[in-house]
């Protein structure tokens, strides 16, 4: 399989802000209603018929995706810049993350907000959901992969289990970056020799074992970053010549549908590249002047600045 870096980078910007705007459709709803609803993710797909709007995740991961391809590098400020021009409420923020952007709107100590608002600061997936760019641009750079990824996470979470979160999938998008063969167990090796945490190791143990749907449920749909990284990630290793079957068996699981799809459809898209994006989906994709065409043309200056 031959793909071109342009392709992966459009793939996993493009498949990110697919699988979060279909996965959106159906937040908070769960796996029974889902699938009496769809007889599988055939009939997830079909289903779409009109335009379909991303959520935060998507929002949050263009502002990282403009700093670095302004400065090269992610830097604090110009990222909580970012963050703040890119602030849209309606597209549904977490409600830790809604009061830190808010914090640095108003010019506040978005810092103490950032580690007083939940006990040890945020765990949960905001983090994780928008660092892609940063597998990207970093995907061969393994010295600044995890550090980046760390700071990619810093302004909105400070809790280890959020930024743990955030870089096991810098460093899955990185990996399929570089890959022409999905090769599982060297993928699993990576992620796990990257892990700080029991609960990680653990969970990334059963994702590499996982063989199943049942299985892939076990792993967690939730809002938390531990209980839908490793469940992103077992999504792509169940499905990895596939971006529809990844992004939509996360979302029959219910529960957080628009991050594990964002997340999944990340690393996906970075394998595949943007052709594997079915047409129907990427075509119904919004038009806004953030919208579709804005997202290919950023993984292009992401390249660029490469
Ligand atoms: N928030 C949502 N969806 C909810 C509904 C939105 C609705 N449709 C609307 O229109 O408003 N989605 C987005 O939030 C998730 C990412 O959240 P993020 O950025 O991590 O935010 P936050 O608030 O920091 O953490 C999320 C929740 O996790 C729990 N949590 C985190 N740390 C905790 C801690 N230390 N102690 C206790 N609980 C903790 C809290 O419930 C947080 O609110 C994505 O799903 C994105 O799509
Ligand atoms: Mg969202
Ligand atoms: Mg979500
Ligand atoms: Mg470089």
């Amino acid at each position: 399989m031959s793909v071109s870096l342009e392709e992966r980078f459009q793939g996993s910007l493009l498949g990110l802000a697919v699988g979060d705007a279909l996965g959106g459709r159906f937040e908070a709803q769960s796996a029974e209603h889902l699938r009496q609803r769809f007889s599988g993710v055939e009939s997830l797909i079909n289903y779409v018929a009109d335009e379909i709007w991303y959520t935060d995740d998507t929002q949050m991961t263009i502002a990282l995706a403009e700093v670095l391809a302004d400065q090269g590098e992610i830097l604090e400020q110009p990222l909580c810049a970012a963050f703040v021009a890119n602030y849209v409420p309606s597209r549904g923020y977490g409600r830790g993350a809604r009061m830190v952007i808010e914090a640095m709107e108003e010019g506040e100590g978005y810092q103490a907000v950032a580690s007083k608002h939940f006990p040890g600061g945020s765990y949960g997936n905001g983090a994780a959901m928008r660092v892609a760019p940063v597998g990207l641009f970093f995907h061969d750079n393994e010295a600044r992969l995890l550090e980046q990824a760390r700071q990619s996470a810093f302004p909105t979470h400070v809790h280890p289990l959020g930024i743990e979160g955030a870089q096991l999938i810098a460093a899955a998008v990185a990996y399929v970056t570089r890959s022409d063969e999905f090769k599982r167990d060297d993928f699993f090796r990576l992620l796990i020799s990257h892990c700080q945490s029991e609960e990680y190791r653990e969970k990334l143990a059963m994702a590499s074992e996982t063989t199943s749907i049942e299985q892939l449920a076990a792993l967690g749909n939730g809002i938390e970053a531990l209980e839908s990284v490793p469940t992103a990630i077992a999504s792509f290793a169940l499905s990895p010549e596939s971006y529809a079957e990844t992004i939509g068996n996360v979302i029959l699981l219910g529960g957080d549908t628009d991050t594990l799809a964002a997340m999944a459809g990340a690393i996906s898209g970075a394998y595949l590249g943007v052709e594997a994006i079915p047409k129907r989906l990427l075509d119904r994709l919004e038009e806004s002047p953030k919208g579709k065409a804005y997202l290919r043309n950023l993984a292009s200056r992401l390249l660029l600045k490469y």
